[in-house]
């Protein structure tokens, strides 16, 4: 048996924290990756409790609010735990959902009495909050895996990068060594105490949160994930480098949900990508996003607190945002005005329209969504703080650090490089439509959308 978790790469493992092995069950605390298949995380829980012979039970701490989550992300997060716990059941690995947050999970451990806890990697400052809070709770030893990123962020690189060429290098130095096969969890040995039963709808009907952003119509999970990769590898990959920009062509591969909830392993997704029979270019270009980007939305988070603030800016552009601080902003528009798709701008309101309706918006599309709340709100620390409050109360993808950097990126160039300097933009980076006139129909994409989701 031990032969299968070889091709797990140790470096992949943090030690977090020393402490006294209880007398109870290994607990993996599943957060980020809410998957039981290709998870290094629980199948380095389950490696070390069949090394000290003790059950294993999987632990997911339910918080009654989560940045601003709705109805419409806790909806799609729960049904995929249910799937999550049943793929679980099959391995006599029980599945704990402890509503509460992390004093919940607390009061779990100190029950359990843990002979390790193995967390799931997290860099956003909310995570790490909780995990401190956590570890310096119980006495209890932590063990830290990155089953989010390919080449584990801690790895890839020390510090925070300065753009994705800065990082590209790097991780194609290591990539070889992380991208193989992925080690799978077994019909556990030592079998533990049956978890409670709990059901999706009365534990939706027990969180305080916003009702009236409704649920959306994507199938939320594990296999849905799987034929949603499936149907983009079958009919979308190979036409990637020129579609994914084009809205009207749907031509991305519609995984973020997916990979933002770890319904899917990113490794599973480069695996497969690579074993398809999709031109090299092809691969490359999606591959750059799921790797590169995404990874670098880590590094960010992971080695800047500020991540999701105005202050996490780079000083380049606050200097240039701020000379141009007093730049005429004509028009202005309140937040409930830009929320509601009210705006001069039938293509912003069209975007707009789709995400609150939806769930989601066209990447290429976030940019220009983004970039024009700078042009109509007070100060850029006001875009920010609004364009994340829409982006996460909507979005089903949003609350990542892939929204955070999106966001900052389009705001305030983080990533990115000056450009030539114009009104309330400074240096960063300018986005026109005619300029998306010039990649796509911007004026059959307004029009549809308008129409379908007024
Ligand atoms: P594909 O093009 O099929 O890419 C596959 C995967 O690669 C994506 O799921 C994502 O994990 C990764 N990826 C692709 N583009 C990027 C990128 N620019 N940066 C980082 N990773 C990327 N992404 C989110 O996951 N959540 C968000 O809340 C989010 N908010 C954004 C806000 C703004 C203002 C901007 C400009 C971008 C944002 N992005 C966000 C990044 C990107 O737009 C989405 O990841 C992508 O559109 C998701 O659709 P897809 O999975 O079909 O993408
Ligand atoms: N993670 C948890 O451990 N507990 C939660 O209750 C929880 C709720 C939640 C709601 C919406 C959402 O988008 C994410 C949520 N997450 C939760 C966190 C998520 O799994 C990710 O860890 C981060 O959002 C991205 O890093």
């Amino acid at each position: 048996m031990a032969d299968r978790y070889l091709c797990m790469d140790l470096s992949r493992v943090r030690d977090v924290k020393q402490g006294a092995a209880g007398e109870g069950p290994v607990v993996y605390w599943m957060s980020r990756d809410q998957r039981c298949i290709d998870n290094h995380a629980l199948a380095f829980a389950q490696q070390e409790a069949v090394r000290m012979r003790r059950p294993l039970v999987v632990a997911f701490s339910l918080s009654p609010s989560f940045l601003g989550a709705t109805l419409r992300q806790y909806g799609f997060m729960l049904r995929g735990l249910k799937e999550v716990e049943r793929d679980l059941s099959v391995l006599d690995i029980p599945f704990h959902l402890l509503p509460g947050g992390p004093t919940a999970l607390i009061h779990f451990l100190r029950e359990q009495r843990p002979a390790l806890v193995v967390e799931d990697f997290d860099p956003l400052r909310i995570k790490k909050e909780w995990k401190d809070l956590v570890r310096t709770s119980t006495t209890f030893p932590h063990r830290e895996v990155d089953t989010h990123n390919i080449v584990p962020c801690w790895v890839a690189s020390p510090k925070q990068e300065w753009a994705a060429r800065t990082l590209r290098p790097k991780l194609a130095g290591l990539i070889e060594k992380y991208l193989h096969d992925l080690p799978q969890v077994i019909r556990h040995p030592y079998p533990a105490k049956e978890a409670p039963g709990w059901d999706v709808s009365s534990t939706l009907r027990s969180l305080d949160i916003d009702r009236t952003v409704k649920e959306v119509q994507v199938g939320p999970g594990r296999k849905a994930g799987e034929k949603t990769l499936q149907t983009f590898i079958d009919h979308r990959l190979e036409h990637y480098p020129e579609d994914r920009n084009d809205p009207l062509r749907y031509g991305q591969s519609g995984l973020s949900p997916y990979l933002h909830f770890g319904c899917i392993s990113p490794q599973r997704v480069a695996l497969e990508v690579h074993r398809s029979g999709s031109s090299k270019a092809a691969k490359e270009a999606f591959l750059e996003e799921l790797i590169v980007r995404r990874e670098l939305s880590d590094n960010f988070c992971f080695y800047n607190q500020d991540h999701d603030r105005y202050e996490g800016l780079p000083e380049w552009s606050r200097r240039t945002l701020e000379k141009h601080a007093q730049d005429p902003r004509e028009p202005l528009y309140s937040f409930k005005e830009l929320e509601a798709g009210e705006t001069e701008d039938d293509l912003w309101n069209a975007m707009q329209k789709e995400m609150v309706s939806q769930g989601r918006m066209h990447g290429y599309l976030r940019m220009y969504w983004a970039k024009k709340v700078l042009e109509w709100s007070p100060t850029p620390r006001t875009a920010v703080e609004w364009l994340i409050k829409l982006n996460d109360k909507y979005e089903l993808d949003g609350r990542d650090p892939n929204g955070y950097v999106g966001i900052l990126w389009s705001v305030g160039g983080l990533h990115d490089r000056p450009w030539k300097e114009r009104n309330i933009f400074g240096t960063v980076r300018y986005m026109s439509r005619a300029g998306l006139g010039r990649r796509f129909d911007v004026e059959t994409y307004a029009r549809r959308n308008l129409k379908a989701y007024e």
